[in-house]
C-alpha cells in the first residue's frame, strides 16, 4: 500500500501546481486554465496517494490507468506526470501547446508517457475507461480466473476524472449505464462538479440530480462538499476514495464540488477562465492570494519536486512486488503466463491462420456469415478476440458460440460469466465503440464490435478516436448496402462507406464474397490496425478464383481478380457486393470484343499504400477506359477512374423492396456496367 502522508509540503506542491496551469496557459496565451487550477489537489491526491503508477514505467502492465475525460484541462495531466517523474519537465509545460511538444492542447495517447487514452471530445474518456473496466475483468478471468476479488496480478483500478460537459453529454449515459449493469466495481470516477462551463452557470442547461441518474444506474455515489473558501476539501475527497476503493461490486461516482478558477479573485467561477489565459494583472494577484511571488513564474523548488517524485520511489517498490507476484504466479501457471507474454507482444500463435474456414466457389454466402464464422474460427485459436454487438449479434453474426455471456454472475442471467466473450452491449453504439476502444488500450485483448452500417454513424466520434490512437479496434458493420433490402432507406447506408474512408488511418474493407471476407479477417488480426469490416447481408457469389484466399494479394488492397484476355482496354473496379456484378459485366464485354479487366477493391487504403508501381500495375495509367462500381456515393472512386471514367453509384437514399428490385432500379446492375463502357470506349 503507498505511505503517502499530506503534509505542508503537499499544500505547497498543490499550491505550485495551480500556479503552473496558470503560468503555462499564459505564455502560450491561450488554452484552459481554471478547471486545473481548481483540480490541482484532486489530481495530486489521485497522482500521489491512489493511483498504482510507476513513473519510471508508464507500460506496466499491473498499473492502475488514469483518464482524464475532461481533456480540455490537459494541463492537470501533465503537470501531475511533471510532478511525479514521468519524464516531462518544466520547459514541456514552458512549450504548452506549440508545435512538437510534449504537452499538446489535448491529451493524446502515444505521444506523452503516461497519457492512456486520447481524450477531448467530451464524454468519451469515461466511455473509453468502462470499456478498460470491462478489459481488465475479462483479462483477469482469462488469466488468472481463480484469484480471489481484488487478489489477482491483473487487477486493477481505472480512476476518471470528468467534468460537467462529460455527464451532459450522451455517450456517458450510454457508457455508465453499461458500467452499473456490469458491476464494475474497478471504475472510480471523480466529477468535477462546478457549475460552469463555456456559457457561463450550467444551470442554463444541466439542473437534473446527476447522483440521483448514477445511483439508478447502479453505481455507488457519493459528495464531497467543497470548503467555505471554494477550495476541494481534500481530507473528505480521500475518505470518499477510501470508501470507493472498498467496492467490488460497483463502479463509484464522486461528485466533487469545488469553484473554478479558484483563487483568481475577479475571475474564478466564471466561464472566461475555463477556456482563456487570465491575464497578467490576474495571475499576478492569484499568485499573490496563493502566497507566491507575483514576478515569477513557473516556480517550483527543487526541495519541492524531489518530494513530489517520491512517488515514483513508492511507485517501483510497487511494480517490484508486482513483479514478485508475477514470478510466484507464473510458476505455477507457466500456460497462463506463455499466453500473457504473447498478448503484451502483441502476437498471433505461429500458424494461427490454419484454423480459417475456407468456402466453395459456386456456393451463395453473405459476407456477414462468413465474417461470422471466421470469428468463431479464430475464437478457437485466439482466447484474446471477444466482442459483441449492439443488440444486433444475430444480424450481424457476431457472437462466439459458447463464448459466455460477459456478465457479473450475480445478474444470474443464463450463460453469465464474468469472462465471458460475448458482449451484450445494449443499444449503444457510441459507448460500445469507446468501450472497445478502451479494450484496445488495455494491450492485450483483441475486441471487435458489431452492429448495421448505417448506423456507424452514431459510434463515428469514437471510430475517429480508434483511428487517431491507432489501435487494434475492430467494426464489424454489416448489411452494408441497399442489398439489405426491406428495411429502406433508414437502413441501408449510401453515403457511409465514404464517410468513413474520409476518417485518416482507418482501414475500411468491404470485402467481395466469403473468402475475402476470412483473408481480410487474417489481415486485420495481423495488422493491429484500427479497421472496419463492410459486409453483405445479402448472399454473394463466392468467386472462383484463389486469390481471395491469397492473404500477399488481398492486403494489397486492390488487386487483378480476373485478367482480360488481352492486354486490358476497360477496367473494371467494384469492392464487396458488386465486384461479382463487375465479373459478370466482364464476361458480356469480353463476349463483345472489348478486353477487359477486373479489380477487387476490398480495402482502398491499403490499395494507396502500395508503392506506384504495383500501382501502376493494377491500374496502367495508359488505361483510362474505367468504371467503379459500389452501391454507395461515387465520391471518392473518381480518383481511381479518372475523368474519362464512369462511376456506377447511388447518389441518392435507397428504398424498401427487395434487394434485386433495388439494383434494377436504381441501375447498379452488369448491363450498366457494360453501357457506361462501352460509352468511354465510343
Ligand atoms: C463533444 C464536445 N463538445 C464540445 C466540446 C468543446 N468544449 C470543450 S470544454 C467545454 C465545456 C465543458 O464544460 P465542463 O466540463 O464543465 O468544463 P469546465 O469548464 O468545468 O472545465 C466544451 C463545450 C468538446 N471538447 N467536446
Ligand atoms: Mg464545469
Amino acid at each position: 500500500m503507498n505511505k503517502f502522508i499530506w503534509t505542508d509540503l503537499d499544500d505547497q506542491a498543490v499550491t505550485a501546481a495551480r500556479a503552473l496551469a496558470m503560468d503555462s496557459v499564459q505564455k502560450v496565451g491561450n488554452g484552459h486554465p481554471g478547471t486545473a487550477m481548481s483540480l490541482a489537489p484532486m489530481a495530486y491526491l489521485l497522482f500521489q496517494k491512489w493511483i498504482n503508477h510507476d513513473p519510471t514505467d508508464p507500460k506496466w502492465h499491473g498499473r492502475d490507468r488514469f483518464v482524464l475525460s475532461n481533456g480540455h484541462s490537459s494541463i492537470t495531466l501533465y503537470t501531475q506526470l511533471f510532478l511525479s517523474g514521468y519524464g516531462l519537465e518544466l520547459e514541456d509545460l514552458q512549450s504548452f501547446r506549440t508545435w512538437e511538444s510534449k504537452t499538446p492542447g489535448h491529451p493524446e495517447f502515444g505521444h506523452t508517457d503516461g497519457v492512456e487514452a486520447t481524450t477531448g471530445p467530451l464524454g468519451t474518456g469515461l466511455a473509453t475507461a468502462v470499456g478498460m473496466a470491462m478489459d481488465a475483468r475479462y483479462v483477469r478471468n482469462l488469466l488468472d480466473a481463480n484469484a480471489a476479488a481484488d487478489e489477482s496480478i491483473f487487477d486493477h483500478k481505472i480512476w476518471v476524472i470528468a467534468g460537467d460537459g462529460c455527464l451532459q453529454e450522451g455517450v456517458t449515459s450510454e457508457a455508465s449505464s453499461l458500467a452499473g449493469h456490469q458491476r464494475l466495481g474497478n471504475l472510480v470516477v471523480l466529477y468535477d462538479d462546478n457549475h460552469i462551463s463555456i456559457e457561463g452557470d450550467t444551470a442554463v442547461s444541466f439542473t437534473e440530480d446527476v447522483l440521483g441518474r448514477y445511483e439508478s444506474y447502479g453505481w455507488n455515489v457519493s459528495h464531497v462538499e467543497m470548503l467555505a473558501t471554494g477550495e476541494i476539501d481534500v481530507t473528505s475527497l480521500d475518505l470518499a476514495i477510501a470508501s470507493a476503493v472498498e467496492q467490488s461490486d460497483k463502479p463509484t461516482l464522486i461528485r466533487v464540488r469545488n469553484v473554478i478558477g479558484w483563487p483568481a479573485p475577479n475571475l474564478k467561477n466564471t466561464g472566461k477562465i475555463h477556456g482563456s489565459a487570465l491575464g497578467d494583472t490576474e495571475v499576478a494577484a492569484t499568485k499573490e492570494l496563493l502566497g507566491l511571488d507575483p514576478d515569477q513564474a513557473f516556480q517550483i523548488s527543487s526541495e519541492l519536486l524531489s518530494h513530489t517524485r517520491q512517488v515514483a520511489i513508492r511507485g517501483r517498490e510497487s511494480h517490484a512486488q508486482w513483479k514478485k507476484r508475477y514470478s510466484d504466479w507464473s510458476g505455477k501457471n507457466a500456460e497462463a503466463a506463455k499466453l500473457f507474454e504473447r498478448l503484451a507482444a502483441r502476437e498471433l500463435p505461429v500458424n494461427w491462420h490454419q484454423v480459417l474456414p475456407k468456402f466453395e466457389p459456386g456456393t451463395s454466402v453473405a459476407t456477414r456469415k462468413a465474417s461470422g464464422d471466421t470469428i468463431n474460427a479464430m475464437a478457437k485459436a485466439l482466447p484474446e478476440l471477444w466482442g459483441g454487438s449492439a443488440d444486433l449479434g444475430e444480424s450481424n453474426l457476431t457472437t462466439i458460440e459458447h463464448g459466455g455471456s460477459f456478465l457479473p454472475v450475480v445478474s444470474q442471467m443464463s450463460g453469465a460469466t464474468e469472462g465471458g466473450r460475448i458482449i451484450h452491449y445494449g443499444i449503444r453504439e457510441f459507448a460500445m465503440a469507446c468501450a472497445m476502444n478502451g479494450m484496445a488500450l488495455g494491450g492485450l485483448t483483441r475486441p471487435f464490435a458489431g452492429t448495421f452500417l448505417v448506423f456507424s454513424d452514431f459510434m463515428r466520434g469514437a471510430v475517429r478516436l480508434s483511428a487517431l490512437m491507432d489501435l487494434p479496434a475492430t467494426y464489424v458493420w454489416t448489411h452494408d448496402s441497399i442489398g439489405l433490402g426491406e428495411d429502406g432507406p433508414t437502413h441501408q447506408p449510401v453515403e457511409h462507406l465514404w464517410a468513413l474512408r474520409a476518417i485518416p488511418n482507418l482501414n475500411v474493407i468491404r470485402p467481395a464474397d466469403a473468402n475475402e471476407t476470412v483473408t481480410a479477417w487474417r489481415i486485420v488480426m495481423e495488422s493491429n490496425k484500427p479497421s472496419g469490416l463492410c459486409l453483405s447481408r445479402q448472399n454473394l457469389p463466392v468467386i472462383d478464383s484463389a486469390a481471395t484466399s491469397d492473404a500477399s494479394l488481398v492486403s494489397r488492397g486492390a488487386y487483378v481478380i480476373s485478367e482480360s484476355s488481352q492486354t486490358p482496354e476497360v477496367i473494371l473496379l467494384a469492392s464487396g457486393s458488386e465486384v461479382s456484378i463487375a465479373l459478370s459485366a466482364q464476361q458480356t464485354l469480353e463476349s463483345s470484343g472489348v478486353s477487359t479487366r477486373v479489380v477487387s477493391a476490398p480495402c482502398l487504403e491499403w490499395f494507396d499504400a502500395q508503392d506506384a508501381s504495383y500501382r501502376e500495375s493494377v491500374l496502367p495509367s495508359n488505361v483510362l477506359a474505367r468504371v467503379s462500381v459500389e452501391a454507395g456515393i461515387a465520391q471518392g472512386w473518381w480518383k481511381y477512374v479518372g475523368t474519362a471514367g464512369r462511376c456506377i453509384s447511388l447518389e441518392h437514399f435507397g428504398a424498401s423492396a427487395g434487394a434485386e428490385k433495388l439494383y434494377a432500379e436504381f441501375g447498379i446492375t452488369a448491363e450498366a456496367v457494360v453501357a457506361a463502357a462501352q460509352e468511354i470506349l465510343n
